[in-house]
C-alpha cells in the first residue's frame, strides 16, 4: 500500500522528519526564513493526506475546502488560533497541537520578561552601548523589585502555573484569574483567585497567558490598564491581540503603568518603527517563548508523532478535536 503523503510547511528539525519518514512520503517547504507562499501552500496541501503546519498561515475553511484530500493538520504550537477548529470539526478534519512540551521554556521567558522589564535590563544595555553611562549615583537606573512582589496571572493554565512555581522561589504573593477557580493549583502554590479587575488593582506584575479566543481578544484594554498600579509591569507571552496595543502604548507613554515585557504583538513581525518600540519602558522580543533547541525539537517531534498516528489509524497523543476520531470510530 502506498504510504500516506504529508506536507510540512516550514523547515523542521531532522528528528521530526525522521519520524514522519517512518510511515509517510514527506514533502517540505524547505526554506528557513521564508514562509511558503500561499499558492505553494495550497498546492502542497492538495497533494497531501496530512500536514505539519507552523504559522503564519491561517488554516481556514476556504483552505480546507481547497485541499479536500488533507484530513489532518498537526500544528507545531500549543496555541491554535491560526486554525479554524470549528470548520475542521464540521468537515471531519483532525487538528492536533503540542501542549506540555513547551510549558517550562515559555514560563522561563515570561519570568525573564518580568525581571527584564522591572529591572530595566534592555534600557541598561542601551545606556552602556550608547555611551550614556556616566557613573554611579543613588537613584540611577532604579527599577521595581520582583522579589516579594504580588504576581497576578491572567490565565493559569499549564504555562501560567509554571510561572507561579517560579514565583514561589521569589517569595511572591500569587493571584490568578481563570474562567473557574482551580483549588488544586491554589493548594500547590498558595495562589488566590481574583476577579480580573481585582487582580489588576492588586498586582505588581500582571502576566497574560490566556489563549486567543473571541472571548479573550482585547481582554486587556484601556479600562483594564487604568486599573493597574502606576508601578506595575505587564507581561504578554500569550498572543498580541489579547492586549489592546494602542491602549498599552498610551498607558506606557504616559507612565500610567511602569513597564511592559512583550513576546507577542498584533502584527508579527512587528514593524521596527512601531510606536511601542520607541518607548524606553518596553522590553520586546520576537515571539521566542518556546524558542530553545530542545523545546522546538520536542514540539516538532510531537507534531510529527501526531501526524503519523492519525494517518496510520492510531490514537494521536494530543488531538485538539478528538470528537472527529470518535466519529470515525463509530462509522462502519
Ligand atoms: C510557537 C507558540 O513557536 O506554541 C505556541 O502557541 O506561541 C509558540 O510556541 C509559535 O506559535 C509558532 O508559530
Amino acid at each position: 500500500m502506498a504510504k500516506p503523503r504529508v506536507f510540512v510547511t516550514r523547515r523542521i528539525p531532522d528528528e521530526a522528519l525522521s519520524i514522519l519518514r517512518t510511515a509517510c512520503e514527506v514533502h517540505t517547504w524547505d526554506h528557513e526564513d521564508e514562509p511558503v507562499p500561499q499558492d505553494e501552500l495550497v498546492r502542497g496541501l492538495q497533494e497531501a493526506d496530512g500536514a505539519l503546519v507552523v504559522g503564519p498561515h491561517r488554516i481556514d475553511a476556504a483552505l480546507m475546502d481547497a485541499a479536500p484530500r488533507c484530513r489532518v493538520y498537526a500544528n507545531m504550537a500549543v496555541g491554535y488560533d491560526n486554525i479554524d477548529v470549528a470548520a475542521a470539526t464540521a468537515r471531519g478534519i483532525l487538528i492536533t497541537n503540542t501542549p506540555g512540551v513547551l510549558t517550562e521554556t515559555t514560563a522561563d521567558l515570561a519570568f525573564g520578561l518580568m525581571i527584564a522589564a522591572a529591572r530595566r535590563l534592555y534600557e541598561g544595555q542601551r545606556t552602556i552601548v550608547e555611551g550614556r553611562w556616566k557613573g554611579w549615583s543613588p537613584m540611577f537606573m532604579t527599577g521595581q523589585d520582583v522579589y516579594g512582589a504580588t504576581l497576578g496571572i491572567v490565565g493559569a493554565g499549564r504555562i501560567g502555573q509554571a510561572v507561579a512555581r517560579r514565583a514561589r522561589g521569589f517569595d511572591m504573593r500569587i493571584l490568578y484569574h481563570n474562567r473557574r477557580p482551580n483549588p488544586a493549583f491554589e493548594a500547590e502554590v498558595g495562589a488566590s483567585y481574583r476577579l480580573l479587575d481585582d487582580l489588576l488593582r492588586e498586582s505588581d506584575f500582571v502576566v497574560v497567558l490566556v489563549p486567543l479566543t473571541p472571548e479573550t481578544r482585547g481582554l486587556i484594554g484601556a479600562r483594564e490598564l487604568a486599573l493597574m498600579k502606576p508601578t506595575a509591569v505587564l507581561v504578554n507571552a500569550a498572543r498580541g491581540p489579547v492586549v489592546d496595543e494602542r491602549a498599552l502604548y498610551e498607558a506606557l507613554r504616559d507612565r500610567r503603568i511602569y513597564a511592559a515585557g512583550l513576546d507577542v504583538f498584533d502584527r508579527e513581525p512587528i514593524p521596527a518603527d512601531h510606536p511601542l518600540l520607541s518607548l524606553p519602558n518596553v522590553t520586546a522580543v520576537p515571539h521566542i517563548g518556546s524558542a530553545t533547541v530542545r523545546t522546538r525539537t520536542r514540539m516538532a517531534t510531537l507534531a510529527a508523532e501526531n501526524l503519523v498516528a492519525a494517518l496510520t489509524g492510531k490514537q494521536p497523543p494530543t488531538p485538539v478535536n478528538p470528537e472527529v476520531l470518535r466519529r470515525e470510530e463509530r462509522q462502519p
